[in-house]
């Protein structure tokens, strides 16, 4: 891959809902390009793309997967993401290593739950947007409908760079908006009626370009290419193309769209920090420093563990030390391959803007940035939805439960959406995923590629425990026993901390008397503040005493469950020459937490949940009335595709431990929901006695 420059690289994204053609797409457009002799098929189980055994057998994506291919004077890398919402981590990581995503729409199913979520995911890393209408040979398509209806959704920027001509079964090709060919009787819209409207797209990016052309000068065809360019990159425009991934009618020219129209690395300028704290841009020089970003993790069966990395500036060549900035440690990268769907090939340096695959190290993580030189500069981390669908895991026999952990730690390492716990109270092994179907494919993975069985069972709700009060206390440790004792005294406060808070603006004198200095947790939304007044409690204590609190709140101080939105001040304390040490202030803090905590009217919170539900319009009814007894609020209604009604809720998550099964039996089998994490909410009083009595019962049964 060396022989490419960074400029001619194109890194694209395809991304959109499920069963779109995303993954045939990628098949042709390989098979176009020259590469093998037949074009990969999802449906018998010969896309180049998706090759793992449950993608062959279930004719579905679940993983992300590369692919690279000439064609003009471009290389482009596209990545095929899978559709369905379950596996929505997969497509946030690979947008991170994109420059352009290609949002492919189902025409006959319209824009679906899918399509909406990672346009705006797309957006929000500030990717290039194309829009691809494919499947246009379906029957009864109601084209100008569709491009109507995105234009509303998506806004009107977004343009049609062609016009299919015939339509349904008669689909057979395309005819350019810009420059209409002169036999176009059969096409859908009159494409003379278009240009205009990508004529406007243009020259809104380009303020010389909007003169002449006001001004009624002719625009050379370079000049108007290079228009289409600079208005996708400042997002001006959105071309929307057509195709039919079937019979390949339009994939040439969605080819040369992205060859032509795609950013190159240079042009979406990422944003860092260095080590030493400065905010910088991120260039796409060789000749830079290295700064890289691992995206993805697969565990081939041949190579072992592979890690995806973009190469964002300077040079990643083979034999070559990194650092990785997550470990600190420096790491030897032995072997780069350049990924070719199953297939991979060695190569000896990748360059800036490049994407390259890294052999067996075992360090690397999804999101560590990975750089070459002193004060490197860390990229943000990959954000990615907190997964929520719980199930306890217990091995079916002896021999699987050597195994188990093992192959469900491998199986995290792939999937950032997929997480595995001990419940430290229950000892039970919990394994968490996006939804039921997440956790299907991982337990059919485990008995594939692992020949690990398990056997399952519904987990506790995640709550949480907070204060909703302030109060405060003092607790003195003491102890003698024989030679040196052990000596502490502390005085605590404790307050409710709202969300949203800027640490800086909040922790200040005014509402925290005497407060010295603080640390923030934001996962918690937890603060200690040291607010020690006349060094009553030495310095060299007081970490201890943060320790000391933590510990207790990992405990909690109601049913036992973790606590968070909090915040606890150390103010007052006493030593003792001899007797005083860590551990002494460590035990006087968990014991003062724990007293001062129950007085300050100590509460659960359990998660709340988004939840968009699609279901066939005549029972949205039953589902509605439904989710009223689940504690659900509704909170909006759309009209999905194909007359489907989309309702948005929230619920608590308690109550929708088995929302999969219900919503199959009231729809028939037709509704389908998203379920995403929302934030944590008290737990009504009632609510709330029977999880604590239930959780009392548990211990005393311990
Ligand atoms: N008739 C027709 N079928 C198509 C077209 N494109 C894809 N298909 C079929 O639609 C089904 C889904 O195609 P995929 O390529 O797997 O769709 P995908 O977007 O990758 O789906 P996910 O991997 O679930 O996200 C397959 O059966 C394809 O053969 C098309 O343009 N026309
Ligand atoms: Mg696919």
């Amino acid at each position: 891959m060396s022989k490419y420059q960074t400029a001619q690289l194109r890194n694209i994204v395809l991304v959109g809902h499920g069963a779109a053609g995303k993954t045939t797409l990628a098949d042709l457009m390989l098979f176009k390009a020259g590469v093998g002799t037949r074009a990969g098929s999802v449906d018998d189980g010969t896309s180049l793309l998706d090759i793992d055994e449950e993608e062959r057998q279930r004719h579905f994506s679940i993983s992300s997967a590369m692919i690279h291919f000439e064609h003009h004077h471009a290389r482009i890398n596209a990545i095929d993401t899978p559709g369905y919402p379950d596996f929505v981590g997969q497509a946030i990581s690979a947008l991170c290593a994109a420059e352009t995503a290609v949002v492919v729409i189902n025409a006959a199913a319209g824009i679906e739950a899918n399509t909406r979520r990672t346009f705006d995911l797309a957006g929000k890393a500030h990717l290039a947007r194309m829009i691809v209408i494919n499947k246009l040979d379906h029957d009864n398509l109601d084209f100008p409908g569709l491009v109507e209806h995105i234009q509303e959704t998506f806004g009107r920027n977004c343009v049609l760079m062609n016009v299919p001509l015939g339509l349904g079964p008669k689909f057979h090709g395309v005819v350019s908006t810009l420059k209409p060919t002169a036999d176009h009787s059969d096409a859908v819209i009159d494409p003379a009626t278009i240009g205009s409207a990508v004529m406007d797209a243009i020259v809104e990016a380009d303020e010389e370009l909007m003169e002449r052309y006001l001004n009624g000068d002719e625009l050379s065809a370079e000049a108007v290419l290079a228009g289409v360019s600079k208005a996708v990159a400042a997002g001006t425009l959105i071309p929307i193309l057509c195709t039919c991934a079937k019979s390949g009618a339009g994939v040439p020219e969605l080819m040369d769209a992205i060859a032509d129209f795609a950013l190159s690395p240079g042009e979406l300028v990422r944003h860092g920090h260095r080590e030493s704290g400065e905010e910088v841009d991120v260039g796409s020089s060789d000749e830079a420093p290295l700064i890289a970003q691992v995206f993805k993790t697969r565990i081939d069966p041949f190579v072992s563990k592979m890690s995806f990395i973009r190469v964002f500036s300077g040079k990643l060549t083979k034999d070559s030390t990194v650092r990785d900035l997550r470990t600190g440690k420096s790491v030897k990268v032995h072997q780069l391959l350049d990924v070719q769907g199953g297939q991979v090939e060695s190569v000896d340096e990748a360059h800036a803007g490049d994407v390259v695959a890294v052999a067996k190290v075992d360090d690397f993580q999804v999101g560590d940035t990975l750089v070459n030189n002193g004060d490197g500069v860390l990229l943000p981390p990959i954000v990615f939805p907190s997964p929520m669908i719980g199930l306890a895991v217990e091995p079916k026999s002896r021999a699987d439960q050597q195994k188990i952990s093992g192959a469900l730690h491998k199986i995290e390492e792939e999937d950032p959406t997929f997480r595995v716990t001990r419940d430290p109270q229950t000892h039970e092994m919990v394994m968490r995923g996006m939804s039921e179907l997440h956790l299907q494919i991982v337990q059919n993975r485990l008995h594939a590629r692992d020949k690990v069985d398990i056997v399952t069972h519904q987990p506790k709700v995640p709550y949480r425990e907070t204060i909703m009060a302030n109060a405060e206390g003092s607790y003195r440790h003491k102890k003698q026993s024989g030679g040196s004792g052990q000596f502490a005294e502390v005085h605590l406060r404790v307050y409710p901390l709202p969300h949203d808070i800027d640490p800086k603006e909040h922790f200040i004198k005014e509402r925290y008397p005497g407060l010295r200095d603080y640390h923030y947790d934001a996962n918690l939304n937890f603060a200690f503040l040291d607010c020690v007044s006349g060094g009553t409690v030495p310095n060299q204590y007081i970490p201890a005493v943060e320790k000391g609190v933590r510990e207790r709140m990992e405990q909690g101080v109601l049913a036992g469950f973790p606590m968070q939105d909090l915040a606890v001040a150390l103010f007052f304390g006493k030593d003792h020459p001899v007797d005083s040490n860590e551990a002494a202030f460590r035990t006087a803090a968990s014991m003062c937490f724990r007293d001062v905590a129950r007085q300050a009217r100590p509460t659960l919170l359990e998660p709340m949940m988004h939840l968009e539900v699609t279901v066939p319009g005549d029972k949205l009814g039953d589902v509605s009335s439904d989710l009223n007894t689940r504690r659900g609020r509704m909170e909006g209604m759309d009209n999905g595709p194909a007359g489907a009604q989309v309702v948005k809720a929230r619920a608590p998550l308690a109550e929708l431990m088995t929302y999969a099964r219900t919503l199959s039996s009231l729809s028939g089998g037709q509704g389908s929901y998203l379920v995403d994490f929302s934030h944590y909410e008290m737990v009504p009083p009632n609510e709330q006695q029977k999880v604590v009595a239930a959780a009392v019962h548990m211990k005393e049964e311990e």
